[in-house]
């Protein structure tokens, strides 16, 4: 069953381009609650253990590069059947192939700076959510 929890990271892209608010500002309409939420840089080491599963693709040092190259949001949403709605409102990985209106349409420019980051399952945004968040940061 579908739990009501995802995790999300506003890229170092869109904190850079000043799209922090609108971003949330869509979260917000879209009828999420924030559980959590910071801002903070992910080193080098802390990128490479978060996407450790993507570790055998060639674009896994670019990524790595990429997401500790300036401060990011990370937050935990909350919302029923959170994991799958937040994907639709997010868009695909590619921008070019995003639906009019998500996230990424709206502010990714390619597949390596695209805006924000989604769980793609419960089981990863729980494992997600605890990587950047105490349990005392979780309200
Ligand atoms: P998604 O974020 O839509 O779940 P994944 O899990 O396939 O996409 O990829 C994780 C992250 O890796 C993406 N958010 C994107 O930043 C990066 N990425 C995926 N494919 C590519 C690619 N072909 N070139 C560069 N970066 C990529």
């Amino acid at each position: 069953m579908a739990t009501n929890r995802t995790f999300t990271m506003l890229k170092p892209d869109s904190v850079e381009k000043g799209h922090i608010g609108a971003i949330l500002e869509k979260i917000n309409a879209a009828g999420f609650r924030i559980a959590a939420m910071k801002m903070t840089q992910m080193t080098v080491a802390d990128a490479k253990a978060f996407y450790a599963v993507h570790s055998e693709r060639p674009f896994y040092g670019e990524l790595v590069e990429f997401m500790s190259s300036g401060p990011i949001v990370a937050a935990i949403l909350e919302k029923n059947n959170a994991v799958e709605d937040f994907r639709v409102l997010i868009g695909a990985t590619n921008p070019a192939d995003a639906a009019e209106g998500t996230i990424r349409k709206l502010y990714a420019s390619s597949m390596g700076e695209n805006a924000v980051h989604g769980s793609d399952s419960d089981e990863n945004a729980a494992i997600e959510g605890a990587f950047h968040f105490s349990g005392r940061e979780i309200f």
